[in-house]
């Protein structure tokens, strides 16, 4: 019972399980776990697949010769285990350089050398066979708008963007890009905060039909939105490319808690909300073990992330299948098959019947949905009594 299994799709960065438990007011409390060694525990473990930055696996500094030696290293122990990297992305964040953002840095030359960065990062990731390129643009935002104006920031970004889709297609490679909004961390205010912004912003791209969106749970919980309603509008636009799965408090730091460890129904209808969709990427969790944990946590913690998927997933099947919720549902969805072929779509004759046609306003109103029960039925599949 919920075993995790290849194709379940479940992945973890090197960098989740691999979080040493750093904060802004402590040390790391755990050690640096190796790539291959987190390669071999997450396939034993029932994961499909491990992704990346760049320096998750190649420090920043290393030779050619160097990273050439890792990168072979790194795939033998992918084959050996029989794991895939399905997503990489670049590391724009922890070097002194990229301070004031990378891509929307004012100092050209770091947006040029964010852009030699990404384009050797991207190499990487399509060398381990990589379909999907992450942009969690960390320090692409500002503390004070008076130095940075937002206004160019966004132009920068997009210029960047559109430079990287030409490079892959010059390249040849098979890659999407997804981008990862976020409000604030480690930025004051990073830009394209939510999901919203960030689909406003790829309609703008010259090459919009190669990017889409890797939204992150605990992101939109930070902003206060809801990730339920996120998802669902990037699944709309044809954007779901990726997902980030992990919990979060609303309003608190970014705290990366393991999925569904606090906002449960939300995880439930993420979860009906994928499963019921087309999206076939992978579940990918981006979130970490609690700083007060050690190795053996880590794996509880992971272990953990897939549990719950999977719990989850039965749960959208006694919802789907229980008749009392049927019965809610189909009561609360009122439909009228004369008036929906007026309202539908347009024409200038179906417009003048609606006009003229006599609405009572006050039975429309007097109507209770039901949504209460409804609730209350969801709340109870979640509790483990329906
Ligand atoms: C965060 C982000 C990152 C990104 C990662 C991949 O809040 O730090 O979620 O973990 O997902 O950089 O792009
Ligand atoms: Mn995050
Ligand atoms: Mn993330």
């Amino acid at each position: 019972m919920y075993e995790p299994k290849a194709e379940h799709k479940f992945t973890f960065g090197l960098w989740t399980v691999g979080n040493p438990g750093r904060d802004p007011f402590g040390e790391p409390t755990r050690s640096k776990l190796a790539p291959a060694y987190i390669v071999k525990k997450l396939s034993e473990l029932g994961a499909w697949g491990v992704n990346l930055h760049d320096n998750d696996l190649v420090p920043i500094d290393a030779s050619a010769g160097e990273r050439d030696r890792i990168v072979s290293e790194f795939k033998e122990a992918l084959s050996d285990h029989g794991m895939v990297v399905p997503m990489a992305t670049t590391n724009l964040f922890s070097d002194p350089s990229f301070k004031d953002g990378a891509f929307t840095s004012a100092d050209a030359r770091v947006r040029a050398y964010a852009l030699q960065k990404t384009m050797n990062a991207i190499d990487l990731g399509v060398e381990l066979g990589a379909k999907t390129y992450v942009f969690w643009g960390g320090r692409e935002g500002s503390e004070v708008d008076a130095s940075n104006n937002p206004l160019e920031g966004i132009k920068w970004f997009r210029e960047c963007l559109n430079f990287l889709c030409e490079y892959v297609k010059d390249q040849g490679y098979d890659l999407k890009f997804a981008l990862e909004p976020k409000p604030n961390e480690p930025r004051a205010d990073i830009y394209l905060p939510t999901v919203g912004s960030a689909l406003g912003f790829i309609a703008t791209l010259d090459h919009s039909e190669m990017v889409g969106l890797n939204p992150e749970f605990a992101h939109e919980t930070m902003a206060g939105l809801s990730f339920v309603h996120g998802v669902a509008q990037a699944l709309d636009a044809g954007k779901l490319f990726h997902i980030d799965l992990n919990d979060q408090k609303m309003s608190r730091f970014d705290q990366d808690l393991r999925f569904g460890a606090e906002n449960q129904k939300a995880a439930f209808f993420v979860v009906k909300l994928l499963e019921e969709s087309a999206y076939g990427g992978p579940r990918h969790f981006d979130a970490h073990a609690l700083r007060t944990e050690d190795e053996a946590g880590v794996w509880e913690f992971a272990k953990g992330c897939m549990r719950t998927y999977l719990i989850l997933k039965e749960k959208v099947e006694v919802f789907n299948n229980d008749p009392e919720i049927k019965a809610a549902l189909e009561a609360y969805k009122l439909s009228d098959a004369e008036i929906e072929n007026l309202s539908k779509s347009y024409s200038s004759a179906s417009a003048q019947s609606l006009k003229n046609r006599s609405f009572d306003r006050e039975a429309l109103g007097r109507r209770g949905p039901g949504l209460e029960r409804l609730d209350q039925l969801t709340v109870e599949v979640l509790l483990g009594v329906r």
